[in-house]
């Protein structure tokens, strides 16, 4: 860890996170009014802000506008607020160059930052996000899925193209109006291809009905590795056949709110890349005596991620969008995608103390050259020109590349899984096909996405014949839905469901016995759960949500590689006057084709 002891900060915050102010677009931010008030790009400075940071021009309604909704007596399944009030944000997607750990890069930002600006909102606000697609150099499409989020009667808004949309093709916009339909912590990412390793992530905090006891809200704290070759090369090697084939590779870095050392001196020889060494780490400032929530994203393209803070337990509060009756730990295990909201208390040493943060990739699961991100933590007293000298709990990693035991985790508000209407195996497994490329299978399938033709619009015309490649399980009309997820491969993965949190049934080494389940009363619910290596999962869910919900790995180059399926729940209640799509969804499809007919799309990938 040498070079990353020191607390020298080579490079600027805007070198490393970005600015917020466009100065290409800057005309035409402000005369979209653009507000930035909280979507700074202070990201692991002590500067950065404490939570709620609601814009000035729109702030929180009176009292708690969830009313006498509470965590423990409240279904949030079934019932949400509609509060009236509108969060708008406006977000110009663009390339940009950055060195987040020091090693030069071109990324893919919003609005200049990295990570992107913070979406905020209170339980049962209408989220409004205006998408400009100004990437060039090359052009490429774009869409954004809001992570996490029911969009129970607006599926159409979930992002993800090829499903719900047509790509936002460059040089369009287009304008995604949703609600917080639940609360607590989550991140937006583009669905696009890898894309979002590019750089296309940000938060999202719903403000709702508590769980637990806090003084002070620190806000988000992105867990992501990092690889210094662009997302596109990655997924060339990653599809590749022959020579070019890379199916494992190796992340460069790990990253807490989007920053790390890297020792430039490790840079391959005759890569000439600008490197700086000790770029600059993040920092975090405690109020001494007092308790902080601290909202962990796994926001990474591979890596599973074990965090920990020197000294402390943390009392973990809810995993996704779940509380849960609260725990004390001091390691917390996130697969990509995952969330864990953490209560940390400022009471070891004095008010002068600091103590490292600590992420480290799981490296027996994951390949990393560089695992371990650490982040600075300093108590109201602390001189924060000096490196804590703390040391690391001796919590070693037990390699079995899956989440915390399921038996730790009781969702807050109860539901007891009622027995299936229907049950079916979503195998994963690979092949190598007749060109020699490697592929991702979920169910004997590898997917394809066709940009053209979004299923969900299909299925609103009552068309539900599709090609194979397109991966569509169709439930019908089954009221709940078990899928058993046997893993005969040496790779784990973070499985995530769209529209839905699944119940966590069991999980575990082997193919499933096909009885066990974990607190079968009352199990874990939260919208990605990791499938180790060699090993099962099984979930369920009320089809309480008609749409077409993706099912997949979380791993940017295994869903690259086709480890996706489409769930289409509830196909009579999409079809035709059954639900009624915006004319915007099917504009995103004239606008994309006039873009294609003039340039060659490189769908290189499965496309999403
Ligand atoms: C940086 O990497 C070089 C080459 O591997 C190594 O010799 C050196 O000790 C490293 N420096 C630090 C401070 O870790
Ligand atoms: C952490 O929690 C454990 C178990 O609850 C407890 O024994 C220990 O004293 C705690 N340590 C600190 C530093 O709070
Ligand atoms: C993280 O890595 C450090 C350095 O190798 C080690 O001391 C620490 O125990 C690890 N922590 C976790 C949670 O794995
Ligand atoms: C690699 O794939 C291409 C088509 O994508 C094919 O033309 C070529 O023969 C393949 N090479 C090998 C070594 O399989
Ligand atoms: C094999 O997969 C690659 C990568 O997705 C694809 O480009 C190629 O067309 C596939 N080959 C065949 C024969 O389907
Ligand atoms: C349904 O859509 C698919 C994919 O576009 C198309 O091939 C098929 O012909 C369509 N079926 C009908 C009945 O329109
Ligand atoms: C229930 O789902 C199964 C697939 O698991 C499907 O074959 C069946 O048709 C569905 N039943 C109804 C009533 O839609
Ligand atoms: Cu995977």
């Amino acid at each position: 860890m040498g070079a990353a002891l020191t607390l020298i900060f080579a490079l600027s915050q805007q070198q490393t996170n970005g600015s917020l102010i466009i100065d290409k677009f800057e005309n035409f931010v402000l005369s979209r009014k653009l507000t930035m008030a909280h979507s700074n790009s202070n990201w692991g400075t002590l500067k950065a802000p404490t939570f709620p940071q609601f814009l000035t021009n729109n702030p929180l309604p009176f009292g708690f506008p969830w009313g006498q909704d509470t965590a423990s007596g409240t279904n949030p399944y079934t019932q949400f607020p509609n509060t009236g009030v509108i969060r708008n944000y406006d977000f110009i997607i663009s390339r940009r160059v950055l060195a987040p750990d020091g090693y030069q890069k071109n990324v893919l930002l919003i609005n200049g930052a990295f990570p992107g600006p913070q979406i905020e909102a209170n339980w049962g606000d209408t989220i409004q996000v205006t998408v400009h697609n100004q990437i060039s150099g090359p052009e490429e499409g774009t869409a954004l899925h809001w992570h996490g989020l029911l969009q129970k009667g607006s599926p159409f808004m979930d992002g993800v193209p090829a499903v719900d949309q047509c790509p936002i093709a460059p040089g369009s916009s287009f304008t995604y109006t949703f609600n917080a339909d639940l609360y607590g912590t989550s991140w937006y990412h583009s669905h696009y291809s890898a894309q979002y390793s590019g750089g296309i992530v940000g938060s999202m905090i719903i403000h709702g009905p508590s769980n637990a006891k806090y003084d002070i809200d620190l806000g988000p704290v992105f867990l992501s590795d990092w690889f210094h070759k662009d997302y596109f090369s990655i997924v060339e090697e990653v599809v590749g056949n022959g020579t070019d084939s890379n199916t494992r590779p190796a992340s460069d870095n790990n990253l807490i709110n989007g920053k790390m050392n890297y020792n430039c001196s490790t840079v391959a020889a005759g890569d000439k890349t600008p490197c700086t060494n000790n770029a600059g780490i993040s920092q975090f400032k405690l109020t001494s005596g007092k308790t902080h929530r601290m909202r962990l994203i796994n926001a990474g393209s591979d890596g599973i991620q074990r965090f920990s803070i020197d000294g402390h337990n943390m009392t973990v509060i809810a995993n996704d969008f779940v509380p849960i009756q609260p725990y004390t730990t001091n390691v917390v295990t996130l697969g990509i995608g995952q969330r864990s909201d953490v209560l940390v208390t400022a009471n070891q040493g004095s008010s002068t103390s600091a103590f490292w943060m600590r992420s480290n990739i799981s490296t027996p699961c994951t390949e990393a050259l560089q695992p371990n991100a650490i982040a600075a933590i300093y108590y109201s007293n602390a001189d924060t020109t000096k490196a804590p000298t703390s040391t690391a709990w001796n919590v070693p990693d037990p390699g079995t590349c899956a989440n915390d035991a399921l038996s730790l985790t009781t969702p807050y508000y109860s539901i007891t899984p009622p027995s299936p209407a229907t049950t079916r195996n979503l195998d994963i497994s690979f092949t190598v096909n007749s060109t020699g490329h490697f592929r991702w299978q979920l169910d004997g399938t590898s997917f394809r996405a066709n940009y053209n033709n979004p299923v969900l619009l299909l299925a609103d015309k009552g068309n539900f014949t599709y090609p194979d490649e397109w991966n569509v399980k169709n439930f019908g009309s089954n009221s709940s839905i078990r899928i058993i997820v046997n893993n005969p491969t040496p790779a784990s993965h973070p499985m995530h469901l769209h529209g839905h949190n699944m119940q966590i049934l069991h999980e575990g080494p082997g193919n499933w016995d096909g009885v066990s389940i974990s607190n079968a009363n009352n199990p874990q619910r939260r919208d990605v759960q990791m499938v180790r290596a060699n090993g099962h999962m099984v979930m369920q869910f009320n089809a309480d949500n008609p749409g077409v919900w993706p099912f997949h790995c979380h791993i940017a180059w295994h869903t690259s590689g086709g480890l996706y399926a489409n769930i289409l729940e509830r196909p009579a209640d999409i079809a035709s006057s059954a639900m009624s799509i915006p004319q915007v969804m099917q504009q995103t499809c004239t606008e994309w084709m006039k873009y294609t007919n003039m340039a060659v799309v490189d769908q290189i990938d499965s496309g999403v």
